[in-house]
């Protein structure tokens, strides 16, 4: 055996030839695929979360014009679903825009349909630009508009079309990463490019966010019944908030998008919130384990992440990464989306904020 220091009465191990020791034990058990923990104990186990993932701002007014670019190259029947994915750049070639969230803008011309399937992956919709474009989930086909938020929960089917004169486009969040991580993908296409509509827009919101329930509603639900929530429902919300004082020093006039059977995220994977920041807010720090994807939908300000300033205006789309310090300024009265993969990390028990 090549120079093996003997480990004497509980003594760490001696002599010159330790290192050269350890190497070749290293060697002889790679060969069995085992590996040291002493070696990577730090990195595996860290004092503080480590991320991969860097801050970074994609404005609309520079990626805005390649959306219609895209219009012109490839139809949505031919691509499915005709969407630029935002890669984080610490991350290309991945797909994702954080650790665990991949978004990408949508784009819809008049006319077009993109077609119906169902995936294990939930998605988001975020609204951005048109009007009266549809996606159809579960029989309601919401039609949509700048600002609404409508969800297509994991194994619904779902299939969008724009019948209005206008080209839609939305931002796309979905949880692909993660259920990607877990190797646990399905997907299948309807027999039909576009399911039956049988509940009128708006279905679900006035049956289960009016403050009743139907009799019978399935109150364990991970997920929320509410199809859509439209921005000329919620947005008022956050006047009556500002206007009765109720602005958080970090997060400002802020709500949640909720399941109203029983309190959950509107996802079980994906949690988002609206926040309006008045003119002249000055944010706090704040800091959490969940790393944020925020999204402009009013005014104009500007966010800090670990001291570097990002300043942004409509449909600009922004990353926080885990566990950076960022604060928001606003110097217009400004509402900012945001969606990270909070409830994960809190149905698993390992989600923390500094306060
Ligand atoms: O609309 O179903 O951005 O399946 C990526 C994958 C959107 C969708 C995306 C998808 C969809």
């Amino acid at each position: 055996m090549a120079g093996v220091a003997k480990r004497r009465n509980g003594q760490p191990p001696r002599g010159h030839n330790i290192q050269s020791a350890r190497d070749d034990f290293y060697t002889r058990i790679s060969a069995h695929d085992m590996a040291p923990l002493w070696e990577v104990l730090k990195k595996l186990v860290p004092k503080e979360p480590v991320t991969q993932c860097a801050p970074a701002i994609w404005r609309y007014k520079d990626v805005r014009s390649f959306v219609d670019e895209s219009g012109e190259l490839i139809t949505a029947k031919e691509a499915e679903r005709r969407v630029l994915v935002f890669e984080n750049p610490a991350m290309r070639g991945q797909s994702r825009i954080t650790n665990t969230l991949y978004a990408g803008l949508q784009l819809i011309l008049p006319g077009e349909v993109a077609v119906a399937h169902r995936h294990t992956a939930s998605a988001i919709r975020l609204v951005l630009e048109g009007e009266g474009a549809y996606t159809s989930v579960e029989g309601e086909r919401t039609l949509m508009s700048p600002g609404d938020f409508v969800i297509t929960p994991h194994w619904t089917w779902h299939d969008h079309g724009n019948a209005s004169k206008k080209p839609m486009i939305w931002l796309d969040v979905l949880d692909l990463p993660t259920v990607n991580f877990f190797e646990a993908a399905f997907m299948e296409h309807h027999d039909r490019p576009t399911q039956k509509a049988n509940r009128d827009s708006g279905d679900s919101l006035d049956r289960y966010g009016s403050g009743v329930l139907p009799d019978g509603a399935p109150m364990q639900m991970k997920r929320s019944p509410i199809i859509s929530y439209p921005y000329a429902r919620i947005r008022p919300i956050l006047d009556r908030m500002k206007k009765a004082g109720d602005v958080e020093r970090r997060h400002g006039a802020r709500v949640r998008y909720a399941n109203p059977l029983n309190g959950g995220w509107a996802t079980p994977t994906m949690g988002a919130h609206l926040a309006l920041l008045p003119k002249g807010f000055k944010g706090e720090n704040y800091r959490s384990t969940d790393g944020a994807v925020f999204v402009c939908l009013e005014g104009q300000g500007a966010t800090k992440i670990e001291g570097q300033s990002y300043d942004w205006s409509y449909g600009d789309v922004f990353i926080v990464p885990p566990w950076k310090p960022h604060a928001h300024q606003a110097s217009k009265e400004s509402v900012l989306f945001s969606i990270s993969d909070r409830p994960m990390q809190e149905s698993l028990g390992i989600w923390r904020e500094a306060i």
